[in-house]
């Protein structure tokens, strides 16, 4: 893949950033580099089901068809990590929280405050509800017009990254996005997740490089 490598790569970094979409820090990659904790989890349609907990008037259990029938929305975003990788551009497709809250598919309870993402192995990601209801929050099944691949957490991932249309919304860290999701915890006080509570920042906001606490 030599298509962005050396100066070319220099020249595409130089044009977002003159755009204003390169947060200090950050460097432009054509990659998609692979990172979490653990082992990849084995996906069985059979058994999957998400779980929407807490804060809510129903609590609700999906199985992957029930979820594969809920409204869908398509975004472009750009991503950016704490090791200080950027991808601009990517196209992602999935379910939005906020269209699920809209339309009633999710009932709030007004204690609710802050959200948990419970992935597969007891891996979690924190995130004020706020945050979680903006349009650049999706649980996403697709990448790039395809099904997420394994490493990249088929079938279900949180995903949050900017928004270039909507440069005000809130925008955190990839991690703050848990692959291999099961559950959503709606919950009235803040918890710290898995890489928060190992030393990762609480908020993450990229403009303000929040990347440790
Ligand atoms: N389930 C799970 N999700 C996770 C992680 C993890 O360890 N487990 N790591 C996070 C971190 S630290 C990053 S940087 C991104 C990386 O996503 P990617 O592998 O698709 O690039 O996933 C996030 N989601
Ligand atoms: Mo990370």
């Amino acid at each position: 893949m030599f298509l962005f490598e050396g100066s070319d790569r220099k020249k595409e970094e130089e044009r977002i950033r003159s755009e204003g979409r390169l947060p200090p820090g950050q460097a432009l990659t054509v990659k998609f580099p692979v990172l979490h904790y653990g082992a990849v989890p084995a996906f069985n349609p059979a058994t999957w089901d998400l779980r929407i907990s807490g804060e809510v008037e129903q609590e609700q259990r999906w199985t992957w068809d029930e979820f594969n029938q809920l409204p869908r929305t398509n975004l472009v975003m750009d991503i950016h990590c704490v090791t200080h990788w950027s991808k601009f551009d990517t196209r992602w497709e999935g379910v939005s929280v906020q269209t699920l809250v809209a339309q009633g598919f999710i009932k709030l309870k007004p204690t609710a405050a802050y959200v948990m993402q419970h992935a597969e192995y007891g891996f979690t990601a924190n995130l004020p509800l706020n945050v979680v209801l903006q349009e650049n929050f999706l649980l996403a099944t697709h990448f790039d017009g395809q099904p997420l691949t394994p490493d990249h957490g088929y079938p279900l991932r949180g995903m949050v990254g900017a928004l270039s249309a909507s440069p005000e919304l809130e925008t955190p860290y990839f991690w703050k996005g848990a692959k291999w999701l099961r559950g959503l915890e709606f919950m009235t006080a803040d918890r710290r997740g898995f890489w928060e509570q190992a030393g990762y920042h609480n908020r993450a906001d990229v403009w303000k490089e929040e990347r440790f606490g």
